[in-house]
């Protein structure tokens, strides 16, 4: 599954650089374009947690966007809602869970765990 959407991102960044450079080559002679901003390494909707660490810890999301959380380090970890607005319970060493965001605000999170691991998702 990680593997699977890693490689969908790898096509679709392949996509993106095939497609600037087709615009690049039939674009005006003056050859100005506007270059589109660097990919991240990874897209905002999935949140890592590596290290003991949630990554992004800061991630700015739409209303309605489903977060992928997944646990790429060798222990256990949740991502539970401080004010309770979720808590994704026990995500195993290479599991994954998902959380709908379906109202704007900011929601600081942490794991139950391990209380230093915290993190914040911007709703808008
Ligand atoms: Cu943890």
């Amino acid at each position: 599954m990680k593997s699977l959407f890693a490689f969908i991102l790898l096509f679709a960044i392949g996509i993106g650089f095939i497609s600037s450079s087709g615009c690049k080559d039939s674009s005006s002679p003056n050859g100005s374009y506007s270059s589109s901003p660097l990919p991240q390494q990874n897209p905002p909707n999935t949140i890592l947690i590596k290290s003991f660490a949630f990554t992004p810890a800061l991630d700015t999301i739409s209303v309605g966007t489903t977060i992928t959380w997944t646990n790429q380090d060798g222990a256990a970890h949740t991502s539970t809602s401080n004010s309770g607005a979720w808590d994704t319970g026990s995500i195993a060493p290479g599991a994954s869970k998902t959380t709908v965001f379906n109202t704007a605000g900011t929601f600081l999170y942490h794991c139950t765990f391990h209380t230093s691991m915290t993190g914040t998702i911007v709703v808008k």
